[in-house]
């Protein structure tokens, strides 16, 4: 894989900062080595000591003075190496990326620690969108990467998807504009980024068959695009065995692939990941290290010792315990939908995620509907057109999140949704 074709010149243009290759030197140093070169606070000045946070189930994590200083000190930008190495190797093991035992040139899985995948998805789009540039999407999709896409001035091309997410069919017809032989050229227009959400799609509730995903992976390799594999749901799929990911596919270096603690550890903290081909990853630290410097050290600290204390197999042990409480959820919204919404809606059921999609019958757009009037019957739900491209496009849909509400408030909740469609209608 060329890498350069990809970049904008924005993402080109980034050089490592010198101040953090003197840091490097200086930990490669003999322990006699005098460094005034070291533009870090003295933490002795920090007002804050020690501290321990209980673990429900299982041992406290006990942050002393000396892990408190490191807590509250500057870190590496691509993330603490603890836990890193910790997330590659759940990763590999995950995934089994074709990657890891490529040469860094070539694409080698590498990782890097984000502020939430929120964060990892901002830069790479920064990264790999110029204006003008076609970028492909299976719409509605997540308002917040419509955020970060739109104002980079690209043109979005969404590709028609239904329950099982994006349609490799309708994606080979929107590529045959172009002819796969000319895409490399200089000033083509092909696309070279696709972004997608292949679990508990937000706000669809969709997710890909591992056979579309190879069908849309081939068609990225035959017109040499990138593909963003936006997966803060892959821990939410309900079903076993879970379905393969992108990145274990990926025999080229073309997957990009964001990862988050939101949905299981704590949305609070803001810890995600990039996994992708090491001279993108590269990119993205360099603009990690021009912009936060790096994640909390503390909220780092905090999840490595947890994960460390766990091991992989705790930790997928307590996966499985969010797993059967959103289950359980998502039970409970089916049956609620069931009771009250049979006549006036249609729906899929999610096999991963937090979302129900649900579609109003005899209502061209919800966007009133719920502005105006659900508020009066007491009952709030997204409106479909924010995850449109075009947000003025009238929406039939809404979308109902299952993860807070208990299963008697889904039951009311729906209910009152179902006397605002009637009167509606
Ligand atoms: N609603 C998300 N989605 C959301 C939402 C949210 C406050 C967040 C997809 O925490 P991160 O940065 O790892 O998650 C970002 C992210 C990335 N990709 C597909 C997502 O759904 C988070 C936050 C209020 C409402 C929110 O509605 O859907």
């Amino acid at each position: 894989m060329k890498y350069s074709r990809f970049l904008t010149a924005v993402s080109a243009a980034r050089r490592p900062s010198p101040i953090r290759v003197l840091t490097e030197l200086q930990q490669r140093s003999p322990p006699t080595l005098i460094s005034l070169a070291g533009g870090a606070p003295n933490p002795n000045t920090f007002p804050f000591e020690s501290t321990t946070i209980e673990v429900k189930n299982g041992p406290a994590i006990v942050f002393n003075e000396a892990m408190m200083k490191r807590a509250l000190q500057y870190s590496a930008s691509s993330g603490l190496p603890e836990l890193l190495a910790w997330m590659k190797t759940l990763q590999k093991n995950l995934h089994g990326p074709p990657t890891v035992g490529y040469t860094p040139e070539n694409g080698q899985m590498d990782m890097c620690v984000t502020t939430g995948s929120q964060e990892g998805l901002s830069k790479v789009f920064e990264m790999l969108v110029n204006p003008g540039d076609n970028v492909l999407l299976d719409a509605p999709t997540y308002p917040g990467t419509l955020a970060a896409l739109r104002p980079l001035g690209c043109n979005l091309i969404s590709v028609p998807s239904d329950q099982h997410g994006m349609i490799p069919v309708a994606l080979r017809k929107i590529l045959s504009r172009w002819d796969p032989s000319e895409v490399c050229k200089p000033g083509s227009t092909a696309p070279r980024v696709l972004y997608t959400i292949p679990n508990g799609g937000n706000p669809t509730g969709a997710s890909m068959t591992a056979r579309r995903k190879q069908e849309v992976y081939e068609l990225a390799r035959q017109y040499d695009m990138l593909i963003i594999e936006d997966d803060p749901y892959y821990f939410l799929q309900f079903d076993k065995p879970w379905a393969p990911t992108f990145l274990s596919m990926d025999v080229d270096g073309r997957i990009i692939r964001t990862d988050s603690f939101s949905k299981i550890l704590s949305s609070g903290l803001r810890i995600g990941f990039v996994t992708g081909p090491k001279p993108l990853v590269d990119r993205v630290v360099l603009h990690i290290q021009a912009s936060t410097m790096h994640t909390s050290t503390f909220t780092q600290l905090m999840v490595s010792e947890l994960l460390h204390s766990w091991g992989q197999e705790g930790f997928l042990r307590h996966v499985d315990g969010v797993i059967e409480f959103y289950r359980n959820q998502r039970d409970a919204m089916i049956s609620s939908a069931e009771n009250w919404l049979k006549d006036v809606a249609d729906w899929h059921t999610p096999t991963a995620g937090m979302f129900l999609w649900i579609k109003l019958k005899g209502v061209a757009d919800t966007h009133q509907l719920i502005v105006k009037k659900a508020l009066e019957k007491e009952v709030l739900l997204v409106p479909g057109s924010v995850f449109m491209i075009n947000s003025g496009d009238p929406c039939p849909y809404v979308r109902a999140a299952f993860s807070l509400s208990t299963p008697e408030q889904m039951e009311e909740a729906l209910r009152r949704l179902s006397v605002l469609i009637k009167e509606a209608m």
